[in-house]
């Protein structure tokens, strides 16, 4: 997968090309960063990104002419590497984009390119939004200081998905949300940790057992955590009446 990254701080993605499992498909290839910085299509002396907003107002607008550069050479960088037809699309991250979930992380990740467009201090001219920009998404309801970690939580779980980063014991489809529910809990060494123990099942060796028992924690932690995740979710029989048997265990 081709990324083009539009963003006056590169030097940020280094926390996803250099670590864990999005650093390794970088490394090996799997996933392509290529940064365009405003700040390098600037053409006066102090290299100036940022302009002020027509009608006033506190705070500073990205530099038009820069971010435009920078979008256009990407767009030129990314068709020369381009094999097939498919051109890249921009992507801005933006608060009033759609919230990113797991099913558009996985359409997303099918795609061989991307553009992605990080706007830093109050925003970006509209004109230039409209002319350039196919799609527009968001982390959720609060305020970050930028596109740039969006970008990359972006990136990062569209990793996952890409054949081939992730281990045996690590699978994307099978993660808290791809099935539409949370995850039973988890217990490693020791076997005692202040006087609590580790539920018996976990040690009894019954595989069947061990996947009803972790079943029944995922339906039951979910209908107390997330009950919206619930409302939506066709249940099969097996799961109806695991999730009762939980609900009865938890009034007692
Ligand atoms: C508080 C400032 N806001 C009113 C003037 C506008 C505003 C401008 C720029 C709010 C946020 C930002 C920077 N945020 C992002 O670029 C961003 C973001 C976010 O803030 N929340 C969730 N997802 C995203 S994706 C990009």
């Amino acid at each position: 997968m081709q990324l083009g990254i539009v963003t006056l701080f590169p030097e940020m993605f280094s926390a996803i090309s250099e670590y864990g499992i999005s650093g390794r498909a970088v490394r090996s290839g799997l996933i392509n960063l290529e940064y365009f910085n405003p700040r390098d299509y600037t053409t006066d002396k102090h290299r100036t990104v940022d302009d002020k907003p027509f009608g006033g107002g506190p705070g500073m607008l990205m530099k038009t002419e820069p971010l435009l550069a920078s979008i256009q050479a990407a767009k030129q960088a990314l068709s020369q590497k381009q094999t097939a037809g498919e051109t890249a699309k921009v992507i801005y991250l933006s608060p009033q984009g759609q919230t990113l979930k797991q099913d558009a992380i996985i359409e997303l990740a099918q795609r061989d390119s991307m553009i992605m467009l990080c706007g830093r201090y109050q925003g970006i001219d509209n004109r230039l939004l409209e002319r350039e920009v196919d799609e527009e998404w968001s982390l959720g309801d609060f305020v970050i200081s930028g596109g740039e970690l969006a970008a990359m939580a972006l990136i990062d779980a569209m990793t996952r998905f890409q054949a081939g980063a992730l281990g045996d014991e690590d699978s994307a489809l099978e993660d808290t949300f791809a099935k539409g529910l949370l995850h039973s809990p988890e217990y490693t060494r020791p076997q005692n940790i202040g006087g609590r123990g580790v539920p018996e099942v976990l040690l009894s060796g019954d595989h069947e057992a061990i996947r009803r028992w972790r079943l029944k924690q995922s339906l039951g932690i979910t209908w107390l955590k997330r009950p919206d995740l619930l409302l939506t979710l066709p249940l099969e029989q097996e799961q109806i009446d695991l999730l009762e048997q939980f609900k009865q265990e938890h009034e007692r």
